[in-house]
Formats: structure tokens, C-alpha cells, sequence
């Protein structure tokens, strides 16, 4: 079916490899293979991203101020179709991008090593580092309030007014972790309002799978620029930490295989830092600790209010899975709150020698 759209691309070879690739919730993924060379096709969720030419927007400016500023930055820019649109509608089908593949890289699902962590932390840190002289507010705002936790927080507070009765009565104990830890979502109510926590052009949704390496192993760029909008640097660390620091994923069901990889947390802080030293202010280099917290809340919060709303956003392979996430995610949290003692000196460490 998606096949239908790669020659509005230019792609009339009929003899092309389409396979799913990668794991994201969202969006479908697909590499295609011709004879000669290989691409990334995308088909946009619109349930999720209702305005899909706005992220082109993003994605076209971003593009043009890193090629005019920086152009030895490898940056994956999409594909034009013959009108030169990036972006293309199919009735019935939906709105498609494609990329071209960057040769010889590959992106991971897991991170193994602190240094694979590392290299990870250090392009976004560089991202968003190289696009400081670019008014972030320029930016269109791809999915309003994405990660604005006093807004989870209340959109939790409503699904226990008006969420599925039966999932309320058993998700009792994680509605109450929630509840127990609601002083991370009161701290992000005044970094909001903060003038020294600054608006940054802000990746939002740091998992390695979003990192291109080359065969040495070394970050070459970040990819998925959807939700490339205005934002904090917490969620850009803190999501990596949520999804860098444990070997397992949200998707684990036993949750005695969930850790914190002290290794991991020093390369992030570590890379992240090497690239952001001069951008942050004295008031956001203490949150470092605080931006783990605030992501794996917040994504505990989603999972759980998802869950209680009958899996309408991130939909269920099986019974309980948002309820799944949503533990697993606690219990993450739990862990990492519990390691705060030892992790909080390595970022001292990292920011009294880097000066
Ligand atoms: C979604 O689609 P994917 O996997 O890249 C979500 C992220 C969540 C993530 C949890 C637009 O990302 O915010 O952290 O699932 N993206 C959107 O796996 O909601
Ligand atoms: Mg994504």
C-alpha cells in the first residue's frame, strides 16, 4: 500500500524492498531498497500530528540555518517530490516523507555502553547547542504542550473523573505512586515559569534509536525531528536517562531487570555537557538529577492516563500494557530516586572540572 506513494518521490524502479523498520509508537517506518540505493519512508500519525506541514516547516528551517551556519553537520534532510513538497498527501492513506538512508550508519535500540551513551548525549547536546543563534520561538509548535507536566498531571487528574471504573479500581496502587511523588510536576510548575530555565530548540524524544552511528561508532547526527519545538533541556536529558540508564526498556515486564547504570548516567551528564557548557544557566545546571525524574514521571503519567482511557493514544498489543509501561515506569523511577546519593556527586564531578 505505502508503496503506491515512492513515485511521487522520483522512485519508479519496480523492483523495491519495503520492510517495517525501527520500533516508535507513532509513526510507521519503512527502509526501501532499490538497486542502487536505500531509503527511510514515513507515514506521519495524524491522529497525533494534526498539523503535518508544520514540521516540515521545522525541519526546512532547521535545515537551511544549519547549511548556512554549519554546513559540514551531516544532516538527513528529507527528500523533495517533484513539486519540491517534502511532505505528500495520499487519499485514504495519509502523509508521507522519505529520507535518504545514510550510508554505512546504523541506529541502535538499546544502549550497551557508557560509550554509546556518550556519543548519543553529545549530539543532542550539539543540536541544540548549534541552533542556539536560531530563535527557537521561530519554531512551530508540532503537538502543544507535549511535555508540559502540570498539564499531564492534570490530564491524569480527569481520567480518574471520567477513565474506564473498573481500570481505576485496579490501577489503586500506581494512581497512588503517582500521586505519593506529585512534587516532581509542582518543581516543573516554577522551571515554567523560569526566565533562567531558557526555551531551546529542544529535540524531545532523545531514545538512541534517534542517533545515527558509523561503523566506529560514532554519533554522526540525531534523526525524528517531529517534535523539534521550543523547549527545556530537561527533556532532552532526562529522556535519555529514561531510556539510556536501564538495560531494559518500558516494555519489560519483569521488573527486577530494571537498573540504573551509574556508567550510563556520567556519560550522558558527560557528553551532554561537553556541548551545552556555555548555553546553560547556573539555575538549569542543577537540574540534571531533577530532569530524570521529570521524564520518567511524566512518562509514567501518559502511560498511566492512557491506560485508565481506554489505550487510546498509544494503543495495547495485549490487556494491560499501558498499565505494564506505566509500573515499569514507576518503578524506574523508584530506582533512580533511590541511587540520588551517588549520582548527585558525579554531576558535581562533571560540572566543577569541565569549567
Ligand atoms: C512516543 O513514537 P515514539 O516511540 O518515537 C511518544 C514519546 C514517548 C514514547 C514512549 C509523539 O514516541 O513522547 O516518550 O512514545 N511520542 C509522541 O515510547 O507522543
Ligand atoms: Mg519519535
Amino acid at each position: 500500500m505505502s508503496q503506491s506513494v515512492l513515485p511521487v518521490f522520483g522512485l519508479t524502479e519496480k523492483k523495491v524492498k519495503l520492510e517495517a523498520f525501527g520500533s516508535g509508537l507513532i509513526n510507521s517506518t519503512w527502509k526501501v531498497t532499490t538497486t542502487s540505493d536505500e531509503y527511510i519512508l514515513q507515514r506521519l500519525n495524524h491522529l497525533v500530528f494534526s498539523e503535518p506541514e508544520d514540521i516540515a516547516y521545522n525541519i526546512s528551517l532547521i535545515a537551511t540555518y544549519l547549511k548556512q551556519y554549519y554546513p559540514d553537520y551531516s544532516f538527513a534532510a528529507p527528500i523533495t517530490a517533484e513539486d519540491g513538497a517534502s511532505l505528500v498527501y495520499l487519499e485514504n492513506e495519509g502523509f508521507f516523507r522519505m529520507f535518504p538512508f545514510v550510508k554505512g550508519s546504523y541506529a541502535k535500540e538499546v544502549v550497551e555502553t557508557a560509550t554509546e551513551a556518550y556519543e548519543a548525549a553529545v549530539q543532542f547536546g550539539r543540536f541544540t547547542h548549534l541552533l542556539s543563534g536560531l530563535d527557537a520561538t521561530k519554531l512551530k509548535i508540532t503537538i502543544p504542550s507535549f511535555h508540559d507536566l502540570s498539564l499531564r498531571y492534570r490530564q491524569f487528574m480527569l481520567a480518574l473523573e471520567n477513565g474506564n471504573a473498573e481500570r481505576i479500581i485496579e490501577a489503586d496502587a500506581l494512581i497512588k505512586k503517582v500521586m505519593d511523588n506529585r512534587a516532581i510536576a509542582e518543581q516543573y510548575q516554577q522551571i515554567k515559569t523560569n526566565p533562567d530555565c531558557k526555551l531551546r530548540v529542544t529535540h524531545h524524544d532523545t531514545k538512541i534509536s534517534n542517533v545515527l552511528f558509523n561503523k566506529d561508532g560514532n554519533g554522526l547526527c540525531v534523526i525524528d525531528l517531529d517534535t523539534v519545538m521550543p523547549g527545556h533541556f530537561i527533556s532532552d536529558v532526562g529522556d535519555m536517562m529514561r531510556t539510556y540508564l536501564s538495560p531494559v526498556s518500558e516494555e519489560e515486564s519483569d521488573f527486577s531487570k530494571i537498573e540504573i547504570r551509574a556508567s550510563i548516567f556520567e556519560a550522558i551528564v558527560q557528553g551532554y555537557y561537553s556541548e551545552m557548557k556555555a548555553d546553560l544557566t547556573e539555575t538549569e545546571k542543577q537540574l540534571f538529577f531533577y530532569a530524570g525524574k521529570f521524564m520518567i514521571y511524566m512518562q509514567a503519567i501518559r502511560f498511566l492516563t492512557d491506560y485508565l482511557n481506554d489505550d487510546v493514544y498509544y494503543g495495547a498489543r495485549y490487556e494491560k500494557h499501558n498499565f505494564i509501561r506505566a509500573s515499569n515506569q514507576l518503578v524506574l523511577l523508584e530506582k533512580l530516586i533511590a541511587k540520588e546519593n551517588e549520582l548527585v556527586p558525579l554531576i558535581n564531578r562533571i560540572l566543577s572540572t569541565n569549567e
